[in-house]
């Protein structure tokens, strides 16, 4: 069992690669920042924006392996693009390797490649977090979505979701059912502000 901080970054550093671990300090730093502004534990949110991607850098097959070795339901999408897996495996050996038995951590995890409806804050937090850390530089809006996030993560969560789904669509990539449900879900939260 990998346990404290220190421990963690440690294990981190050598099971990442480079490019991975800088990408995994810049959500746990900017986590940490949103907690500072949503009022939520900046520790909670250190260790979930540093564990949230500990599974990226294992093969496929690995990934399907722990899956299948541990019980862990795999959904079609996921059997046709494992790297979705990586969420739902990270989830699995934050608690099985680094002893996190806080559940709101795990689900952070859990659920930061596809979101999901109704996140809690820290949900909210890692999610927004993966998506505009220093190291990011590809997505479209980047700097609009950078500011929103201090100002209105809710708006912010539905922007990334909206433009992810864009984005996977020029790519005709499979849309997992919990990215539609999180987007629908965030597009009713920000509509029914209008009303
Ligand atoms: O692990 P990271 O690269 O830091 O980022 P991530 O965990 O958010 O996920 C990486 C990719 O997953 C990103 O390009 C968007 C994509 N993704 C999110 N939802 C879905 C998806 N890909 C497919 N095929 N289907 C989805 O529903
Ligand atoms: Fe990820
Ligand atoms: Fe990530």
């Amino acid at each position: 069992m990998v346990k404290n901080l220190k421990n963690i970054k440690k294990d981190l550093k050598s099971t990442l690669d480079k490019d991975r671990y800088e990408h995994t300090l810049g959500v746990a730093y900017t986590a940490m920042c949103l907690a500072m502004k949503y009022e939520v534990d900046i520790k909670k949110a250190e260790v979930a924006g540093l564990l949230h991607d500990c599974a990226k850098c294992m093969s496929d097959e690995k990934k399907l392996k722990k899956c299948i070795e541990h019980n862990l339901s795999i959904t079609e999408t996921e059997k046709e693009q494992p790297y979705l897996l990586h969420a739902k495996v990270g989830a699995f050996i934050a608690m099985d390797k680094y002893g996190i038995d806080d559940m709101e951590i795990v689900n952070s995890i859990l659920k930061h490649t596809t979101g999901s409806r109704d996140m809690t804050m820290l949900e909210k937090i890692i999610y927004v977090a993966d998506y505009i850390e220093p190291n990011r530089s590809k997505a479209t809006n980047l700097p609009v979505i950078r500011k929103m996030a201090f100002e209105d993560i809710d708006l912010a969560v539905f922007t990334i979701m909206n433009d992810t789904v864009e984005y996977l669509k020029t790519k005709n990539k499979k849309i997992d059912a919990h990215t539609l449900n999180a987007l629908e879900y965030y597009r009713n939260v920000i509509e029914s502000r209008k009303s």
